[in-house]
């Protein structure tokens, strides 16, 4: 009987946030933490029958037809149901059989579980079907239709190729245009990768991630072309004061991408930070994707001394990135967590992250 393991990352975002389906920018990292998926095919069902462990929703089991289409399966299974509905839509032969997922990416934490299950589960069905050496991108592009067309959540690119691209202490500078990945090993001497889950949950099937995508295809309109081809500070010709603020965010979310890219690969910690606290800034103020939970965690982040921090994916609640000293790390994971939590907030969790390793496929 065929059987094989496929595992891949959830992912943090350095900077680079609503960039992706605008043509742009980002600096990801792979998560340390991720989603694994075991397949064992059976060739005479004509069904997927999926069985998660209660670290991915509360413990349960959902049957999915191979012949599934948009709307047939909800809930988290219907991340999986996308990625067979995917794979049969360019005519892949889908097995059946049973799979089992398990995984240890945080829900709702912005930090990418849906995109790890997607990844692991487009690896493990398309090795079973028999395609071998599927390429990465091939792969994302599979995960990330599931998400958009079966899901219904109109996402960018962002989190299935930091998911399938991802490498060991290594950020991956991503050109939404040409899809062109650069690596760039991280240099920050002795500061460290925080990770700060608010735990208050956030949701890309939401209205609110459509609007602001909305907002952005308008202010391209009203520029004459992608934000990609426009100048730095074409923002300013843009009457509206919404469509203007969002197209700021955008366009100078690129610029301080760059730069962050830039400072990470020469080791400049200080300017890394810097761009991560602006880019939260204009998330705050020109995105307003933020909430005044995330808001305070930055606040008292940079206060105990981070040299940056920002809020990391779709936002509205979800994570934060903070890259602080040794010093700054240690009073952020003891002091922050009652200041929050005396604040009103509910008690956010602090973590030391590392960039892991990229998505993989096994027979057993
Ligand atoms: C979410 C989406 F899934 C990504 O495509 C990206 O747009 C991100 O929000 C914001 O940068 O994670």
């Amino acid at each position: 009987m065929t059987s094989v393991r496929a595992y891949a990352p959830g992912r943090v975002n350095l900077i680079g946030e609503h960039t992706d389906y605008n043509d742009g920018f980002s600096l990801p990292i792979a998560l340390d933490r991720g989603t694994v998926v075991d397949l064992e095919v059976d060739e005479t069902a004509t069904h997927l029958r999926v069985e998660t462990a209660s670290d991915v929703d509360s413990a349960s089991t959902s049957v999915i037809a191979l012949d599934t289409s948009p709307g047939d399966v909800t809930g988290w299974a219907a991340y999986v149901a996308g990625c067979v509905w995917a794979l049969r839509g360019d005519g892949v032969d889908v097995p059946g059989g049973r799979m089992r997922v398990g995984s240890d990416v945080p829900l709702g934490a912005g930090l990418s579980s849906s995109a790890a299950l997607e990844c692991a589960a487009v690896l493990a069905i398309a090795a079973a079907a028999g395609l071998r050496d599927v390429d990465r991108m091939t792969a994302a592009r599979w995960a990330h239709r599931a998400e958009n067309h079966y899901v219904g959540a109109a996402t960018g690119l962002l989190d299935q190729m930091s998911s399938m691209f991802g490498a060991p202490d290594t950020a991956l500078l991503i050109d939404f245009r040409s899809l062109e990945v650069s690596p760039i090993a991280i240099d920050i001497g002795d500061a460290v990768l925080l990770v700060i889950d608010s735990r208050t949950p956030h949701s890309h099937a939401t209205g609110a991630y459509g609007d602001r995508r909305a907002s952005c295809e308008a202010a391209a309109a009203v520029l004459g072309g992608s934000l990609r081809d426009v100048d730095d500070d074409a923002w300013r010709t843009i009457d509206d004061p919404l469509l203007r603020r969002r197209a700021r965010h955008v366009l100078t979310e690129n610029r301080r991408t760059l730069d962050c890219a830039s400072a990470l690969a020469t080791g400049d910690v200080r300017a890394f930070g810097a761009a991560m606290s602006a880019s939260h800034a204009s998330m705050r103020d020109d995105f307003e994707i933020t909430t005044p939970a995330i808001d305070a965690i930055v606040a008292h982040a940079v206060s105990s001394g981070a040299h940056g921090a920002r809020m990391t994916g779709g936002g509205f609640g979800g994570s934060v990135i903070a890259v602080a000293s040794p010093e700054a790390a240690d009073r952020t994971e003891t002091g922050l967590p009652d200041l929050i939590e005396e604040a009103g907030h509910p008690r956010p969790t602090v973590r030391a992250v590392r960039a892991g390793a990229g998505a993989w496929v096994t027979r057993r």
